[in-house]
């Protein structure tokens, strides 16, 4: 058929195909069990918050990062000052090597509160959900250990999402990443639940990130206490 095609019939035809398809784009999801957290005991949260699902897709501009919670257990933002306020990070190895990076906030005692083995990265970049108590409607993008860029976040009852440019990330594309949350007095439930388990297949990009030792853990604002 394409031989017997003008050329610009040809043309015309891989013009609409670009177009239909515009830029390649990659996605993880990481469905999370419910009921796998816990509340109220020693070392954490008080008000449950039940992660249901964590995905990460990129395309040739942003990231878009989206979890989801349990209808049993809503969320709410920092800045609104609720019981069910919900506080955390997300933690990204930029570049699936957990021998480079920072150790995660999230290991530092808070997932073993929870009972959630360690998530095992090396973190390069974090979503602070601690920041958006202080900056309504938005949050703080770190990376390797310095203050990125404060992002807008959305927030539902059973949401949270946030768009980001990939230049904050040093256009970091595929990635590993893990997530706690919790209320402002600890943590209630993380996810992924081991290492690699959200990684996608791609190839990642090249990156030349070094090791940046506490800093990272060090500049979120740390309302939870260390056990
Ligand atoms: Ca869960
Ligand atoms: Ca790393």
């Amino acid at each position: 058929m394409l031989a017997k095609m003008r050329k610009p019939a040809i043309l015309f035809l891989i013009i609409l195909t670009l177009l239909a398809f515009p830029a390649a784009s990659k996605a993880a999801l990481y469905v999370d069990p419910t009921g796998d957290g816990g509340a109220g005991g020693p070392g954490q949260g008080v008000t449950y918050i039940d992660i249901v699902s964590i995905s990460v897709f990129f395309d040739t501009i942003n990231f878009y990062v989206t979890m989801t919670f349990d209808a049993a257990t809503p969320i709410a933002a920092p800045s609104a000052v609720l019981a069910n306020s919900i506080y955390g990070v997300i933690e990204f190895d930029l570049d699936q090597n957990p021998l480079t990076g920072g150790p995660p906030f999230q290991d530092g005692g808070f997932r073993a509160a929870i009972g959630h083995a360690a998530s095992g990265l090396g973190v390069e970049g974090t979503i602070d959900l601690f920041s958006e108590a202080g900056t309504p409607g938005f949050v703080d993008i770190t990376y390797l250990g310095a203050f990125a860029g404060s992002v807008p976040i959305t927030y539902t009852a059973t949401s949270l999402s946030v768009t980001f440019a990939r230049s904050l990330f040093a256009g970091a594309g595929v990635v590993d990443f893990a997530a706690i949350v919790g209320d402002v007095i600890g943590p209630t439930d993380a996810a992924p639940a081991t290492f690699g388990t959200s990684s996608s297949t791609d190839t990642p990009e090249p990156s030349t990130l070094g090791m940046f030792g506490l800093a990272g853990s060090l500049i979120l604002c740390r309302i939870w206490r260390r056990r």
